[in-house]
């Protein structure tokens, strides 16, 4: 197990279309188990390959927020979204590649997904409110979009500059 390092925008890696995995091997069980880890350590609530530098169309998700609750790791490759409902849902998105940056985005309050698992078997799940947000997010990084693609340019660009500060300071010390 092995917590990888989660790539900070701006990174030409995170506006990348990633690749269909193709093939379901121990590698890729490996990968998905590091994700998970990954994700947890953080913490989020989901992570996509592109942000740790793997270009697969992989992602993990837990949107369990509270102690009590069971866990839910989730681990979806070569997802596709095949049916978002008309209701809207707006949530304050954050982004573990945008650390601290915060902002109300609005999405389809429900989706349906398909996607492979980790045993090759395909799946598919109607999902709401935050894990219909999260899925979304989710595949927006294997399609190089982030959630700040979503504000005015001026917002944009405000996060982007203290990212970019950000990421000097990190790489001073
Ligand atoms: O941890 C995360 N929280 C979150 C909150 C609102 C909407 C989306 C997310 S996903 C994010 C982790 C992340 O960056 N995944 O790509
Ligand atoms: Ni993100």
């Amino acid at each position: 197990m092995t917590v990888r390092k989660i790539l900070i925008h701006p990174d030409p890696r995170l506006k990348k279309v990633a690749e269909p995995v193709t093939d379901f091997d121990d590698d890729l069980r490996q990968l998905g188990v590091d994700m998970l880890e990954t994700m947890y350590d953080a913490p989020g609530i989901g992570l996509a390959g592109p942000q740790i530098g793997v270009m697969k169309r992989i992602f993990v998700m837990d949107c369990i927020k509270s102690e009590d609750e069971k866990p839910r790791p989730m681990v979806l490759i070569n997802p596709k979204v095949t049916w978002t409902s008309e209701e809207m849902f707006t949530y304050e998105e954050g982004c573990l590649s945008i650390p601290d940056q915060y902002a109300d985005v609005d999405r389809p309050a429900a989706v349906k997904a398909e996607w492979t698992d980790l045993d090759g078997h395909r799946q598919s799940e109607r999902f709401e409110e935050l894990w219909a947000t999260c899925v979304q997010h989710e595949i927006d990084h294997l399609d190089g979009k982030l959630f700040i693609d979503y504000l005015k340019p001026l917002k944009r660009q405000m996060i982007t500059r203290k990212m970019q500060k950000l990421k000097r300071e990190l790489a001073r010390d």
